[in-house]
């Protein structure tokens, strides 16, 4: 590539405790510092999101876009499209992510007809091929967008009408069959605008019934071209429709189970998807993950006092420890990744604030990863909980655990008894407080 538009950023950005203040590099990321046994690269698998980070135009439903991107012409051209991978490579290259994900509308400017769209995604996963072994930097997962055209106003596979579902497998084979080409280690399924507007023109359950058949369909295409990568459905209760049938852990996890999804689909989990279903990351994160379901997840958080999906950059570090915690607990999140699925918000316009974006957000993520490194360590959390059921361990209590009682045998027990062992605190304020001294 001739110039490049970053020109005044470093090569790298690199980790340096003692940069000034607002540098661009890093206090907390260390990609090779070893932290319980793992590189810090390996526990937190950064991802760089194509829609947002250059696709984001900075519109809001008040006003059109604000970002300036001197590479882009603005146009839906193939060449500018092809342009833009170069850009967006010399920019996860220089923050060292070592992953990225998109849409395939994202990448690839749609056509007249499906055969047009097909021929243009072609011609840029080569380019993002041949970018892909020029810098080292891998495709977390691919997606399709079944959303922003027109064509899927009443939902993709949960459409009323049959013609859009058609489009909506043919375009979803194809997404992942260049997923798979540029070796993509998951694919993830957003609901997009499956869900409801209105219930008396919907019929519930024939959309279900539509949604695990493509499911269905889509494992087994993936099962025929030898993709190995491991699908996962995005929740989010609500935006565009408003009830989407993916609505949170729960509701996804039913799914998978009545319609023998089990073991075929996980879960990516996002922050601001979690809160606008009135749940904490955190939450979502444990629910899935002791359903040994928690796949990969959408990094980004809301804003306290607007209402909708703001997917701003995480920099909370009560929130990045949380998620720490979890997905520590559960050994990681390989294949999947810590995806920054977050925009710089309209009036951060510059080429240079997506950089202090993703290192505010990796660093966000460092500095959570060692806090719960070191909570973990100490054994806090483990003690109190162990502690808080250890009227289980023995007794009568672990025969409740085994499965070894019933009714009767409860009765007679607790009717010789009296009365049950009094409680004890719940200390949620102390807990509260060790939290702060780790913080
Ligand atoms: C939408 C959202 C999507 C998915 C991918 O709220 O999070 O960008 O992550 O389709
Ligand atoms: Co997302």
């Amino acid at each position: 590539m001739a110039t490049s538009y970053f020109s005044g950023v470093p090569n790298r950005i690199s980790y340096d405790p003692k940069a000034k203040k607002g540098a661009l590099a890093f206090k907390q990321y260390n990609a090779d510092e070893v932290v319980e046994g793992r590189s810090m690269r390996d526990w937190l698998r950064f991802s760089v999101c194509y829609w947002h980070t250059f696709r984001g135009t900075g519109s809001d439903p008040f006003g059109p876009g604000t970002m300036v991107r001197p590479w882009d012409d603005g146009s839906d051209s193939v060449g500018n499209a092809l342009k833009r991978v170069d850009v967006a490579f010399d920019f996860i290259d220089r923050l060292g992510a070592p992953y990225y994900c998109f849409h395939d509308r994202d990448v690839a400017p749609e056509g007249a007809t499906l055969a047009e769209s097909n021929k243009n995604f072609d011609t840029i996963a080569a380019k993002l091929k041949e970018a892909q072994a020029r810098t080292g930097i891998k495709l977390l997962w691919g997606t399709a967008n079944l959303f922003s055209n027109p064509r899927f106003m009443h939902g993709a596979s949960t459409s009323c009408n049959a013609d859009v579902f058609a489009y909506s497998a043919a375009q979803v084979k194809k997404a992942i069959e260049v997923t798979n080409e540029l070796g993509g280690e998951n694919y993830v399924f957003w609901g997009g605008r499956e869900g409801y507007m209105n219930l008396f023109n919907t019929d519930m359950k024939r959309e279900l019934d539509h949604l695990a058949k493509f499911m269905h369909m889509a494992h087994e295409h993936a099962k025929n071209i030898g993709f190995k990568g491991q699908f996962l459905f995005e929740p989010k209760p609500k935006e565009p429709t408003k009830h989407q049938y993916d609505y949170d852990a729960a509701a996804c996890l039913n799914f998978v189970r009545a319609n023998g999804l089990e073991g075929i689909v996980k879960l990516n989990i996002e922050t601001n998807h979690a809160t606008l279903a009135g749940h904490t990351m955190m939450h979502e994160l444990e629910y899935s993950s002791i359903q040994g379901a928690l796949g990969s997840i959408d990094a980004n958080t809301g804003d306290l006092l607007l209402g909708w999906d703001t997917d701003q950059f995480p920099t909370d570090i009560y929130l990045t420890t949380q998620c720490m915690l979890v997905i520590m607990k559960q050994g990681g999140l390989a294949p999947g990744g810590v995806n920054f699925d977050a925009k710089v918000r309209r009036e951060s316009f510059d080429p240079i604030d997506l950089f202090h974006a993703h290192i505010g957000g990796m660093d966000a993520f460092a500095r959570g990863l060692k806090i719960a490194a070191a909570m973990r360590k100490d054994r806090v959390f483990e003690e109190i909980v162990s502690n808080r059921y250890r009227s289980y361990d023995s007794g009568i209590g672990q025969k409740i655990d085994q499965g070894k009682t019933n009714f009767a045998e409860l009765e007679a027990y607790i009717l010789a008894k009296g009365n049950p062992d009094p409680n004890e605190s719940g200390r949620q304020e102390q807990i509260e407080n060790i939290i702060n001294e780790y913080l």
